[in-house]
């Protein structure tokens, strides 16, 4: 009765719609958009069967100044696998583990949260999200690592760190060797516009455990040189200023493994793109291209 009054009451709904509109919410938040966008376009390519890849984002100070009266600070502290004193203090929203990316736009605090790092970088909490008993992505050792060294290069740039299970980068990694400038060679000759999105190149890490301290270190030591590292027989590790700057790398690196495959498949190439053409390219674009891979067979 009391809820049929209210329902009935003139102005119920203009005082609820008022009400509602003070309210904020995480999810509405431009960070968490481009988030959420970013795990559904990868979901649609194809990217991410099951619960495979993660994804995170190191907030901004903006970001947090702005939006820590939504953080709830009583969870209890859990130590993390490595301490990684240089992101001591910082706030990552991460997908959860086991957590699918076709799920975080219709369930995002179920699939997504928000972590704080302790100030000695050797534990984190969960501020907002991740409900129902959730946890952090499995690989976040990887994330953490790989947020540390890039935040130590630059402090505003690689915030978006994200790993994903491409078909074709991954199936290319059953018949191309894998060395950093062979596997660069074979990806820049695929587009010739990739040497400009990649010049540096990527690396490209031999089978490890997945979720391992093994796995962070090895994908460390890659990523000191490169922005995008591969997982052989199982998938990559990208990091990007935005999101659309990860995605578009991840993209361009899939296509062309994607080119790879069919060429492959076509009965291998006839003709190629020669180390004098990626010369032409890099003086004519002002880069500065990974010599290895310059000098590499594709
Ligand atoms: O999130 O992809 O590597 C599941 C994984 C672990
Ligand atoms: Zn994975």
């Amino acid at each position: 009765v009391k809820r049929d009054y209210g329902r009935n009451f003139p102005g119920y709904g203009i005082l609820r719609i008022e009400q509602e509109d003070r309210r904020m919410y995480i999810e509405e938040m431009p960070f968490f958009r481009d988030f959420s966008d970013l795990a559904e376009a990868a979901d649609r390519r194809g990217w991410h069967e099951r619960n495979g890849g993660n994804l995170t984002y190191r907030l901004t100070s903006g970001e947090v100044k702005a939006w820590e009266a939504l953080f709830h600070k009583t969870e209890p502290w859990q130590a993390l696998v490595k301490a990684e004193p240089h992101v001591g203090g910082e706030y990552y929203l991460v997908t959860g583990s086991g957590k699918w990316m076709r799920h975080v736009v219709k369930e995002p605090r179920r699939c997504a949260g928000i972590i704080e790092i302790s100030t000695d970088g050797a534990a984190y909490r969960i501020v907002w999200g991740l409900e129902d008993q959730g946890r952090p992505t499995s690989e976040l050792p990887t994330h953490l690592a790989v947020s540390a060294l890039k935040k130590r290069a630059d402090e505003e740039k690689n915030r978006v760190i994200y790993h994903a299970h491409p078909p074709y980068l991954i199936a290319s990694t059953f018949t191309i060797p894998l060395d950093d400038a062979v596997f660069t060679r074979h990806l820049w000759e695929a587009d010739i516009e990739n040497p400009i999105v990649f010049p540096e190149g990527i690396g490209i890490v031999p089978w490890v455990l997945p979720g391992s301290r093994e796995a962070a270190e090895a994908t460390l030591e890659k990523m000191k040189n490169y922005r995008a590292v591969v997982w052989a027989q199982h998938g990559t590790f990208t990091c990007g200023d935005d999101f659309d700057d990860t995605f578009g790398l991840m993209e361009v690196l899939e296509k062309s493994a994607q080119i790879c495959c069919t060429v492959a498949a076509m009965g291998g190439k006839r003709q190629g793109v020669s180390t004098d053409n990626l010369r032409a390219l890099e003086k004519a674009c002002g880069l500065k291209l990974n010599e290895g891979a310059l000098n590499a067979k594709g």
